[in-house]
C-alpha cells in the first residue's frame, strides 16, 4: 500500500515538473518574443540634403463617401444622425461638404496640389439602396467621378465599403448576419461589371477594427450599443467578405490590385523592461491590430496601412489607464499622439507580410500643437527610412482632401488639405498644405 502510494507521489510530482518546464519554456518564449517585438527597430538619420522616393510614387489624398458626399440617405448612418446626442453638436450631412455635386472643383483643387492619386469610396447605399435594387444613375455618376480623374491623370483607388452601410443591409442584421458576405458579393459583383474597367486599384473595406471597436465596443457608431459577444463573429464575416470581393474583382480584371485598408496605431509598451506590459501590446497588436491582415495575407494584393498615433500599454495603477493626466503628449487631436517615428515602426511590423504597402491614410486636425507641413514632412521622411529598409511602400494618402463629416466627432475636427465654408461651400487651400504639394511635385523630401 505504502509502495502504491509513493508511486503515485513520484508520478504526481513528474508530471507537476514537466507542467511547470513547459510553462516556464512557454512563457520565457513569449516574455523573449514579446520583448524583441517592443523594442523599436529604428534607424539612422540620412545626411542627404532631400530624401528622394521611387519613380511612379503616389502622392494623394483619401476622403470617404459618407463623410463628404452629402444626403446619404440611404446609409444606416443617416438614421443614427437624427438620434438626439449620437453626433457632435448635432451635426447632420445633409449637404456636407456637397463633394457628390462639387467633386469637379474639388480636382481641381487636388490638381493645383500636384497630387498624382485619389482614394475615395462608393456608398453602397446609393448604388444599391433596396436589396437587389440596384441604381444605374449613381453608377453613372461615379463612372463620371472616374472619367473627371482620368482626364486630370489622377490615378483612382476606390474603397468599396468605408463604415457606412445601407439601411436594408443594417437591417437584415448587418455583418452580424450570416447572409451579409452573400450580400456584399452581389453588390461587389455589380461594382465589377460597371466601374471594372475604370479602376486598377481596390480596396475591399476600410479598417474593419476601427468599425467594430467604434459600433460595437465604444457603442459611439451604429448599432451604438456595446455587444462584444457580436465581435468574433463579425470578424469572421468580414474576412471572408473581403476574400469574396478579392475573388469577384480578379475574376473580372486579372491585373487588378486588390487590398484591404486597417487602422494600424503603433501599440507599444510604455516600458520595455516590464514584461508583463510587453506581452500586453504584443497580444494586442497580434490579434487585433494584425487580425484581418493575417488572415487575408494570401488573399491580398497589397495592405492598406493606416497610421494617426502611437498607443502605449501602460499597465500601472488604474487610475493612471483612465486619468486624463496620463496624456502627456503633443496632440494631433482626437486624443492622438504626435509621433511620427511609429509610422517607421509601424511598416517595420507590417513587413513580415511580404506585401507591398500603401499608406491609404495619415493626417493632423487644423488647431492642435503639431502644423500640418511639419506632420507631413516629419512623415514622409520616415517612409523613406522604410523604403531604405527594404520595405515595398508604394504610395502616401493624406486624410483627408477636404475638411469632412467626422463620424460621432462631427465637423469640428478639421483633417483636410483644402477647407470648406459649411455655409457657402466655398473651398480654400489651407497654407499648411503648401508643404505636401511641394512633397508630391519633387518625389521628395528635405531633410
Ligand atoms: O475620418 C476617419 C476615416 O473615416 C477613417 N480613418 C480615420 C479617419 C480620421 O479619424
Amino acid at each position: 500500500m505504502k509502495k502504491i502510494l509513493s508511486e503515485k507521489k513520484k508520478s504526481l510530482l513528474i508530471g507537476t515538473g514537466v507542467l511547470c518546464t513547459l510553462f516556464c519554456t512557454f512563457f520565457s518564449n513569449l516574455s523573449f518574443k514579446a520583448y524583441r517585438y517592443n523594442k523599436p527597430v529604428g534607424h539612422e538619420d540620412a545626411t542627404a540634403e532631400t530624401l528622394e522616393f521611387p519613380d511612379g510614387f503616389l502622392w494623394g489624398a483619401a476622403t470617404a463617401s459618407y463623410q463628404v458626399e452629402g444626403g446619404n440617405k440611404h446609409s444606416i448612418w443617416w438614421e443614427f444622425e437624427q438620434e438626439e446626442g449620437r453626433i457632435k453638436n448635432g451635426d447632420r450631412t445633409e449637404v456636407c461638404v456637397d463633394h457628390y455635386n462639387l467633386y469637379e472643383e474639388d480636382f481641381d483643387l487636388m490638381s493645383d496640389l500636384d497630387l498624382n492619386s485619389y482614394r475615395f469610396s462608393l456608398e453602397w447605399g446609393r448604388i444599391e439602396p433596396e436589396k437587389g435594387v440596384f441604381d444605374d444613375s449613381e453608377v453613372t455618376h461615379y463612372k463620371n467621378v472616374l472619367k473627371a480623374l482620368k482626364e486630370k491623370n489622377v490615378i483612382p483607388m476606390v474603397t468599396l465599403w468605408h463604415h457606412s452601410i445601407p439601411t436594408w443591409f443594417a437591417e437584415e442584421g448587418g455583418w452580424e448576419s450570416k447572409n451579409s458576405v452573400k450580400y456584399f458579393s452581389a453588390y461587389v459583383q455589380y461594382v465589377a461589371e460597371n466601374l471594372g474597367e475604370d479602376v486598377e486599384l481596390w480596396l475591399t473595406m476600410n479598417e474593419p477594427t476601427a468599425y467594430i471597436s467604434s459600433g460595437y465596443l465604444m457603442a459611439k457608431w451604429p448599432p451604438g450599443e456595446a455587444s462584444p459577444l457580436k465581435v468574433p463573429g463579425i470578424q469572421k464575416n468580414l474576412v471572408k467578405a473581403h476574400k469574396a470581393a478579392y475573388d469577384i474583382i480578379h475574376r473580372y480584371d486579372s491585373e487588378a490590385e486588390v487590398g484591404i485598408a486597417e487602422y494600424s496605431s503603433y501599440v507599444v509598451s510604455s516600458n520595455n523592461k516590464n514584461i508583463v506590459e510587453n506581452i500586453v501590446a504584443y497580444s494586442i497588436d497580434k490579434s487585433w491590430t494584425h487580425y484581418f491582415v493575417s488572415r487575408v495575407r494570401t488573399q491580398t494584393d497589397f495592405i492598406g496601412v493606416h497610421y494617426y498615433y502611437r498607443q502605449k500599454i501602460r499597465l500601472g495603477l488604474i487610475k493612471d489607464l483612465f486619468s486624463k493626466d496620463a496624456v502627456d503628449f503633443e496632440q494631433t487631436g482626437l486624443d492622438r499622439e504626435y509621433y511620427p517615428q511609429g509610422l517607421y515602426e509601424v511598416l517595420m511590423r507590417f513587413d513580415k507580410y511580404d506585401l507591398p504597402i500603401y499608406i491609404t491614410e495619415i493626417g493632423v486636425q487644423d488647431y492642435h500643437e503639431v502644423p500640418r507641413d511639419v506632420f507631413v514632412q516629419e512623415h514622409a521622411r520616415e517612409v523613406y527610412y522604410a523604403i531604405q529598409n527594404g520595405v515595398d511602400v508604394r504610395g502616401f494618402y493624406y486624410w483627408a482632401l477636404l475638411d469632412s463629416f467626422e463620424w460621432s466627432e462631427g465637423y469640428d475636427a478639421k483633417f483636410g488639405l483644402i477647407s470648406v465654408d459649411l455655409e457657402t461651400l466655398e473651398r480654400t487651400i489651407k497654407d499648411s498644405s503648401q508643404a505636401y504639394a511641394d512633397i508630391a511635385r519633387c518625389n521628395c523630401v528635405g531633410n
